[in-house]
């Protein structure tokens, strides 16, 4: 019976909740009857999903194609050409990390272009706000530092990191920050990458019609490229993020959709790239255009974010996020927002159609990107200020122009947020010497099991949120220190699990005590997608501050992606898998089609890399399969006595299901 109605149900999740998030509820049941069909309702509308799409067993490589293929049915069991289910599911698991790779590492790449034009004296908007991070990258990167005017090293820094997307020999530079025995399981597979682009051309080479067609060396390719990612792109982003607007501090700050003000000019970024929100951030807090809102009879401007834009300027400004991906809808549907600025990544085109409705203007920004419905003011980093001026200002000649039917949800929840490899070091350390010692003794200990990365997206198949809360609390419940980025990190600090009182109020005696010592919350805001870089560092920090074994793969450790959507996420869960993480995603797996490929994608990258992939609907059960990886790894590092197991209570998951 329950199964029964759980087959009709177009979501995973509890039945009749899209969301667990009370405001985009509120939101949704508020909306005006407009006739615009909002993206729960474009879900529904899917089905039923192509199954073939849904296993990843359809090939359109060619134009021979479109070639559905079934394995079991002789005749059909290959495409035109010949391909294999393995090849062809091979394929388009690595096209997706390409795109993926090449999205976080373009944004590094903007990144590195506008340091090194701040370097040159150009690009007057931007400074370096963080010199000693600068030196620290410096010394990182082995540029001389001596006594040279940090100008110099800072120009070199941008100037050697940009040669690291067009090189074509050698070794992605930071991949020589990994564990040393990770770096040779690398150099002997032959997956080190030798730039970050060339890795991602070689895969559209690679899968391009009648060239690779082994699924194993296929895999392999997809290794390199996502490791040109998490060891390239999307560390240069971070790092270089960190040098010019300044290396995050934990910050108090609210979020969600009750942080819209009604009296306020209500601005919205939304996207990924700082590089806008910042100038963004500066423009809204200039007196000159307080002015402006003045005129208009608004009593200020209220800025704030949704995605992963949001966490950038959350994390080193105290801009409150209003939502995560899904609820880039549910914003405009208040009525409140009066201009929403949008850049590249994770944006729904149907934005325009949405503002319409409620006369919120769509602005987008990037060269790269334009939206059918929307204005287009083009950013320029060499004229950065004026231009977020143009467009903040064109917000406030919007606020006059407010729908009757504005409606701003209440809710509105504080979380801490700002958790960097930096921080993290100094507070679990103290104030005297920084250092990830307390933290690698209280896993040996026992009082924290293990450590978990939870990151990425949303996703409408899913009720909103609730993968990633529900996974989050089961691994709380079990002394499991959690570190979010991304669309989770937002979901969860809207759950009240990114404040220190959460440590009592969900965390196992165990964790729960070390968060009170020393005044953390259990789930540490670690900040944007490229930003799960700092959890490649911190993880690398605590197999170098010893006993915990000597590679990542020795941590008691996992990670996942609960509501993942992008293909980021598959670059993001490559690089975790491949750096020796166990990584469990939920929602779908369209890779399924093929059991050779699920065989390596598991088990075969296990034996290479020491991290697999896995795959499980349910959060809470996958959090448990996260929780045995980790207390196999405590076992293997003979650190298992220390603790007593603490029992799964499955009947009550089954109840609420
Ligand atoms: Ni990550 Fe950020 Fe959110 Fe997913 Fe999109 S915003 S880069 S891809 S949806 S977490
Ligand atoms: Fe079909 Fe082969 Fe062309 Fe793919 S590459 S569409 S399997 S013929």
């Amino acid at each position: 019976m329950a199964e029964e109605k759980k087959a009709k149900q177009k979501y995973y999740g509890p039945a009749d909740k899209r969301t667990i998030d009370p405001a985009s509820e509120a939101v949704i049941a508020n909306r005006c009857d407009d006739g615009f069909i909002d993206l729960f309702a474009r879900s529904d509308a899917m089905y039923p999903r192509c199954k073939f799409g849904s296993e990843g067993v359809c090939c359109r490589v060619c134009a021979m194609g479109p070639c559905r293929v079934q394995p079991d049915k002789p005749g059909k069991d290959r495409g035109v050409c010949g391909a294999n289910v393995d090849t062809i599911v091979a394929r388009n698991f690595i096209r997706m990390v390409a795109a993926g790779a090449a999205a976080h590492s373009d944004h590094g790449r903007a990144v590195c272009e506008t340091l090194l034009a701040v370097a040159k004296g150009h690009s007057k908007d931007y400074e370096i706000k963080d010199e000693q991070k600068a030196i620290k990258v410096a010394l990182d990167m082995g540029i001389e530092v001596g006594d040279r005017p940090i100008v110099d090293i800072v120009k070199d820094i941008a100037e050697l990191a940009l040669a690291q997307y067009g090189q074509q020999q050698g070794e992605v530079l930071y991949t020589k920050k990994a564990p040393l025995k990770l770096q040779e399981k690398w150099r002997e597979l032959g997956v080190i990458p030798r730039g970050i682009d060339r890795e991602i051309v070689e895969i559209l080479h690679r899968t391009h019609m009648g060239v690779d067609h082994d699924y194993e060396h296929l895999l392999l390719q997809g290794a390199r490229a996502a490791l040109g990612d998490g060891w390239g792109g999307s560390m240069i982003a971070t790092e270089l993020q960190d040098i010019l607007f300044g290396t995050p501090e934990p910050i108090t700050c609210d979020c969600n959709l009750g942080v819209l003000e009604e009296d306020k000019v209500n601005i919205i970024v939304h996207g990924h790239e700082p590089l806008l929100s910042e100038m963004i951030v500066a423009a809204a807090s200039s007196e000159d255009m307080l002015k402006e809102a003045e005129k208009v009879g608004a009593k200020g401007i209220s800025l704030s974010g949704i995605c992963c834009t949001a966490n950038e300027i959350l994390m080193r400004h105290g801009v409150p996020p209003a939502g995560n991906f899904l609820q880039q809808e549910h914003a405009i549907m208040t009525g409140a927002v009066d201009a929403m600025i949008v850049d590249v990544q994770c944006i729904m085109p149907s934005l325009p159609e949405v503002a319409r409705c409620y006369n919120t203007k769509v602005i987008s920004t990037s060269p790269l990107a334009k939206f059918p419905g929307a204005e287009h003011i083009q950013f320029d980093e060499d004229d950065a200020l004026n231009i977020a001026k143009k467009i903040v200002k064109k917000a406030i000649e919007n606020f006059p122009n407010r729908p009757d039917k504005v409606f701003i949800p209440d809710e509105k929840e504080q979380f801490i947020g700002g958790f960097s490899h930096e921080t993290i070091n100094y507070l679990l350390g103290g104030t005297f010497r920084a250092s990830y010692r307390p933290l690698n003794d209280n896993i040996i200990n026992g009082k924290i099991r293990g450590v978990a990365g939870v990151v990425g997206c949303n996703n409408p198949k899913d009720t909103h949120d609730w993968g990633h809360t529900e996974m989050i609390k089961e691994l709380l419940k079990n002394d499991v220190l959690v570190l979010v980025t991304g669309c989770t990190a937002i979901a969860v600090a809207k759950q009240g699990l990114c404040r220190p009182e959460a440590a009592a109020k969900y965390c196992g005696p165990g964790l729960a005590e070390v968060c009170e010592t020393v005044g953390i919350p259990p789930v540490l805001h670690m900040g944007s997608c490229v930003d799960n870089s700092r959890i490649l560092i911190a993880a690398t920090a605590m197999v170098k501050e010893g006993g915990l074994g000597d590679d990542i793969c020795d941590l008691p450790a996992a990670g996942a992606a609960p509501e993942w959507m992008s293909e980021k996420a598959i670059s993001i869960g490559q690089y975790f898998v491949s750096s020796g993480v166990y990584t469990m995603f939920c929602t779908t797996f369209p890779f399924t089609g093929s059991k050779n490929v699920m065989e390596e994608l598991t088990v075969g990258m296990e034996k290479k890399y020491g991290g697999m992939w896995d795959f499980e609907m349910d959060p809470v059960i996958a959090a448990q399969k996260m929780i045995q990886h980790i207390d196999k790894k405590r076992k293997a590092l003979g650190i298992d006595k220390a603790r007593e197991r603490v029992l799964f209570d499955m009947e009550k998951r089954r109840e609420m299901a």
